[in-house]
């Protein structure tokens, strides 16, 4: 066995962390949130042949599959949702006629290594605190680690370049927040305003999460829980195929915009 040297450790870690980084400073789509909206559309659109980043804020990724519901560890879909966990070789049970359940660790697990396995860059520790407009256009994401936003700490952030931006953050819709504070008044939802989530609901919630998956200011799309929020959806409890279907949605949408614009 050869020789260890902890100075050759930490300078593998270095180059190959920044080399990453640097690799994705700029980027065809820029995913905010490894939730399962985000894993699926960064997945989609890299499997596409499309440069993707997702930065996620927190240590883990997987955003709020996790805990299933009440942190029993098992999530619910729906037969329009199934095809999708099991294109990640997610392994799906029967439980009754159109419910389906998953390993809520085997799905995370799955996502995150489909998606890094298809070439998305995962970016974790790393918040997005605002984004770079050209002026009435999101044209990328304006990024601080993660560690310094939880010290309190003052200093200045780094930016990315990104054709087309996706609000994955889940329920607080944090880049679409940041965007309405810039220009009030000017979303794409029937205020212009984030029109903010509603009560349980999990029919309906499932279906609106699909239909609010869309461009909300130009360059910006939201998916996810993100979409319902700023669009006026209900929350649906822990049934994970509205997200799944959505983080689907919104790759093709980028994917039809990107090539009419090549
Ligand atoms: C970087 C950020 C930032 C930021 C947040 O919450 P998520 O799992 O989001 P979705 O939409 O993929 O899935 C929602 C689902 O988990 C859920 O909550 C459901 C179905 N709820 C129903 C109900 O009734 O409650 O993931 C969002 C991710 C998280 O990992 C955050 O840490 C991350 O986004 N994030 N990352 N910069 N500013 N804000």
């Amino acid at each position: 066995m050869g020789g260890l040297n902890e100075v050759t450790i930490t300078r593998a870690i270095i180059n190959k962390y920044f080399k990453k980084l640097e690799d994705n400073v700029e980027v065809d789509v820029a995913v905010v949130g490894a939730g399962p909206a985000g894993l699926v559309a960064s997945t989609c659109l890299a499997k596409a042949g499309y440069k993707v980043a997702i930065f996620e804020r927190k240590l883990s990724v997987g955003g709020g599959i996790w805990g299933g519901g009440m942190l029993f560890n098992e999530i619910v879909v729906q037969e329009e949702a199934k095809r999708i966990l099991e294109d990640f070789n997610i392994r799906v049970s029967k439980f009754e006629e159109n419910y389906y359940t998953a390993d809520s660790i085997e799905t995370v697990s799955m996502l995150t290594a489909k998606a890094v396995q298809s070439g998305v860059a995962i970016l974790n520790c790393i918040t997005v605190e605002d984004v770079v407009m050209r002026p009435n256009r999101v044209i990328g994401l304006v990024i601080i680690w993660s560690a310094v936003e939880m010290a309190g700490l003052h200093v200045d952030p780094l930016a990315i370049r990104a054709k087309y931006v996706v609000d994955a953050t889940g329920h607080d819709t944090e880049v679409v927040r940041v965007v309405q504070k810039k220009v009030p008044g000017q979303l794409l939802t029937p205020s212009g305003e984030i029109e903010g989530e509603k009560s349980m609901w999990s029919e309906k919630a499932e279906q609106l999460t699909v239909e609010n998956t869309k461009e909300v200011f130009p360059g910006l799309f939201v998916a996810g829980m993100a979409a319902n929020a700023t669009f006026g959806g209900p929350r649906m409890g822990p049934i994970f195929g509205g997200m799944l279907l959505s983080g689907e949605k919104v790759a093709k949408l980028i994917q039809e915009r990107l090539k009419q614009e090549s």
